[in-house]
């Protein structure tokens, strides 16, 4: 009978969006009848409303979707096929500690991997990116013996491993503090569709563009952040915008705009007075740029306009405005580093930083990302992996493939070599095990061999591609079925309770039960549970809160109120020390300066694929590949308004929210014959895709773009049939990071005739 209860709980919503939003859900007699979202009124204290997009408000159809794993389930067919068997939760968890101890003998712990997955975060279920691997599934696998560690992410491998050779960290303004710009220039970034919450980044650039700075964005694509705040779009070719940057410094230098003094006291390596000891003449950065260097080739605006696609004359202009409005806040997104060299434009920007004055001051920045305010909190402690060996996290089919041949020339870490090749993974959350890794046709061969990974376990909420690979099933609860505490929020400093909304569905459990109850199996529950609850645990994490923040409340105070705001205190201001006060405060760097010339990367001694100052290298399969007389156009990705990844994708959503279409210029659907709305196949040597094409001057000529997370479904001859834009990327790893590429790709588009 309705009515009896009715309640409104405050939760939260838990995905890889870069927000982090308060829902409230109505309850009516244990039924979730109804999503809103955070006060409507502003926060008299500034702080920016949590408030949700329109996945937020449609969690109801998620969490009630008919679809959701309801039971454990085992493979029956071949791997891959999807043919899969009920089984008791007794069974299951008998053939996962069965397995587990079978390759622990077999191959050692080291066999095992703890697949990147970022489809929840929390302070007890997050399985990725925690300090030190924390949370109940690395705390349990650590207690098994350990697992094969990764390091980097999807999101931002190039940047977080090649931005430390220059600056010794990684540091940005706050988001906040762009109120204080009066010009802003963003690159590859789009935080009008990445950073959709409420409490977000993109709320301060409003703000900024409010109170008068000028904004201007660059990227292939006219994106929701330029429609919405940018009085310059300038389209650029993707992969090619370290040489719309060197040719900027060109023109900064002509022109004697540049800080030399800046460069002088805080720069290695911008010109041949300031080079490290022992490097021959000609390798500066200013030497590159003027031709002077090894290639002998002016970074011209005119040289920049053929291969970016930018006319000379806006060059021009971006020069003297970055030349001459202070402060200038140069920004980037994560977007042009997920790229064939994706380590160049990451260092290149900040060069621009540098050389215009504008880092460790209010209002600029040194062209990195915003850091940002946060909460500290506890963490399910993990304790230690006795596993040392690390990968990065996208080359995890070599360690399937070759891993004994693994070395630290291939990035190993922590250990020479690998020790056996991985014979075990473990996939919580995440569909990067085929959805979200790059060449779907590839890691779907590679899984389908049973006799190369062993035994692949699956705990999600759906059936995704990657679920289909497993060769057991487990189902997860949502996380509005379980409690917990979520912190990350981009920049802004809040940490939210979401308590159980409803009780568990179907047969559903969550990660803390699964890895209790194969500790019991395995013999060590007493030391993984020490007979806590889940709720005991964020008790525990509370408490970290508090010991760092007097300000913080009581435990019950937290969870029933379920936010906890810091106050706004003053924008942080990167290297702000290093600049003031240079004699006391030095960067992390050897030479203790920022090293626009790393002699790091010098001694690599690689330059073509890893130059010690960043520069323009021409991609493969970028617009200088003789491969685009086969496929003329370049594909990007771009990360949806309509899904967080893969998640979302299979979910009901309003009609607002945009389908899912190849974003295809006007004229190159005018050469194709290709009409709005259009059946397109798009394909390369990897695969074929079918999907509507959405006709547009929103991208620029000889750019296409799939937004990325759709999911993977091939018909009987294997074409996509959704638009999963991984059919067609390339499974070639960065040089220095080794990091993901998957923006970088060439394709052919031709009309489906039916
Ligand atoms: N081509 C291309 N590929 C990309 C990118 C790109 O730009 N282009 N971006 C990359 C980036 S930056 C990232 S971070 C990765 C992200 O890739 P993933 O980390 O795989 O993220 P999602 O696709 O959101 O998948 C998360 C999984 O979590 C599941 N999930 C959601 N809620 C729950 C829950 O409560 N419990 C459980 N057990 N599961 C749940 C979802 O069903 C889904 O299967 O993708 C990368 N892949
Ligand atoms: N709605 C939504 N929000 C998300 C996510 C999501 O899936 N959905 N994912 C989240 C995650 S995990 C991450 S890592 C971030 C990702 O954030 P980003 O990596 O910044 O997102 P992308 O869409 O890959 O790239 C941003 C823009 O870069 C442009 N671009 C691509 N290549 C180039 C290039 O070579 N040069 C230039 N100048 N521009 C280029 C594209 O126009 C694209 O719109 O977003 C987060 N936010
Ligand atoms: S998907 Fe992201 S922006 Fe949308 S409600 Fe969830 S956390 Fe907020
Ligand atoms: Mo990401």
């Amino acid at each position: 009978m309705r009515g009896l209860t009715k309640t409104i709980i405050p939760t939260t919503c838990v995905h890889n969006c870069g927000g982090r939003c308060r829902l409230y859900a109505h309850v009516e007699d244990g039924f979730i009848t109804k999503i809103t979202s955070a006060e409507s009124k502003a926060d008299s204290s500034g702080f920016p409303q949590p408030r949700a997009c329109l996945k937020g408000l449609a969690q109801r159809n998620r969490v009630y979707h008919p679809d959701r794993l309801k039971y454990p389930m085992k493979r029956v067919g071949p791997r891959g096929e999807g043919k899969f068997e009920r089984i008791s939760w007794e069974e299951a968890l008998d053939i996962v500690a069965e397995q587990l101890e079978r390759i622990k003998k077999t191959y050692g712990n080291e066999a095992i991997y703890l697949m990147y997955g970022t489809g929840v975060y929390g302070q007890i279920s997050q399985s990725w990116i925690t300090p030190d691997f924390c949370g109940a599934l690395p705390r349990f696998l650590n207690m098994f013996g350990g697992f094969l560690n990764y390091y980097n992410t999807y999101s931002s491998a190039c940047y977080s491993t090649a931005v430390p050779y220059m600056f010794g960290n990684v540091e940005g303004n706050s988001p906040d503090d762009m109120v204080n710009s009066k010009l802003i220039v963003l690159f590859a970034d789009n935080p009008g569709e990445t950073r959709l919450g409420g409490a977000n980044g993109y709320y301060y650039l409003r703000k900024a563009k409010k109170a008068g700075a000028k904004v201007i964005v660059i990227a292939p694509r006219y994106t929701d952040t330029a429609v919405s705040v940018a009085d310059e779009w300038i389209p650029i070719r993707p992969t090619t915008d370290n040489a719309l940057i060197d040719a900027i410094a060109y023109v900064l230098l002509q022109e004697n705009l540049h800080d030399q003094a800046f460069l002088d006291q805080y720069c290695l390596g911008f010109d041949e007075e300031h080079m490290p000891p022992g490097i021959p003449p000609g390798n500066s950065y200013k030497s590159y740029v003027l031709g002077l260097g090894e290639d002998q080739q002016p970074k011209t605006p005119e040289w920049a306009s053929g291969i970016t696609g930018v006319p000379p004359e806006t060059i021009v202009s971006l020069a003297r405005q970055m030349g001459t409005v202070k402060p200038c806040c140069l920004l980037q997104g994560l977007g042009w580093q997920r790229h064939a060299y994706g380590e160049q434009p990451v260092r290149a920007l900040p060069v621009l930083a540098a050389m215009t004055g504008n880092i460790g001051i209010a209002g600029g920045g040194p062209g990195l990302r915003h850091s940002g305010h946060s909460v500290p909190m506890g963490w399910l402690p993990a304790g230690e992996n006795p596993v040392k060996a690390a990968i990065s996290c996208f080359m995890w089919p070599d360690a399937i493939e070759r891993g004994r041949e693994l070395t630290a020339a291939d990035g190993v870490r922590g250990v020479d070599r690998l020790s056996t090749d991985l014979k075990m993974i473990w996939n919580y959350a995440g569909n990067t095990l085929i959805n979200q890794h790059s060449d779907c046709n590839r890691t779907a061969k590679l899984l389908a061999d049973d006799t190369k990974c062993e035994f692949i376990l699956v705990h999600d909420v759906f059936m995704t591609p990657s679920a289909r690979f497993a060769d057991l099933l487990l189902p997860d609860v949502t996380h509005f079925e379980r409690e917990d505490i979520v912190t990350f929020a981009s920049g802004i400093g809040y940490a939210i309770y979401h308590q159980k909304v409803i009780e568990p569905m179907y047969e559903c459990r969550s990660v803390y039960e699964v890895c209790s109850a194969l500790a019991q199996r395995l013999g060590f529950v007493d030391k993984y549970t020490e007979g806590k609850s889940e709720q005991d645990w964020l008790r525990e994490c509370v408490k970290v809160a508090q010991e760092a923040d007097p300000n913080f409340p009581g435990f019950e105070e937290f969870r029933e109120k379920g936010i906890y705001k810091v106050t706004p205190a003053k924008p942080l201001i990167a290297y702000e020390a290093q600049i003031k006060d240079p004699e006391n405060n030095s960067f992390n760097t050897p030479s203790g300066k920022i090293e626009i010339f790393s002699p790091r990367l010098w001694e690599m001694n690689n330059p073509r694929e890893i130059p010690a100052i960043p520069k323009y290298i021409p991609a493969w399969e970028g617009p200088e590949d003789p491969l685009r007389e086969k496929y003329p156009l370049q594909l990007i990705g771009h990360h949806y308004k309509k899904r967080v990844h893969s998640t979302f994708d299979n979910v009901p959503l309003p009609d607002e929210v945009p389908r899912q279409e190849l974003w295809l210029n006007t004229g190159d659907a005018a050469a194709r014959g290709i009409n709005d709305g259009d059946l397109v196949r798009v394909f390369n040597d990897r695969g074929e895709v079918v999907l509507p094409a959405k006709v547009t001057p929103r991208i620029m000529p000889g750019v296409v773009s799939m937004p990325q997370g759709a999911w993977w479904s091939p018909d009987a001859q294997g074409i996509d049939r959704r638009g999963c834009v991984n059919v067609l990327t390339k499974y070639h790893p960065t040089p220095l990071a080794r990091g993901n590429p998957q923006h970088t790709n060439l394709v052919e588009v031709v009309k489906v005739f039916k």
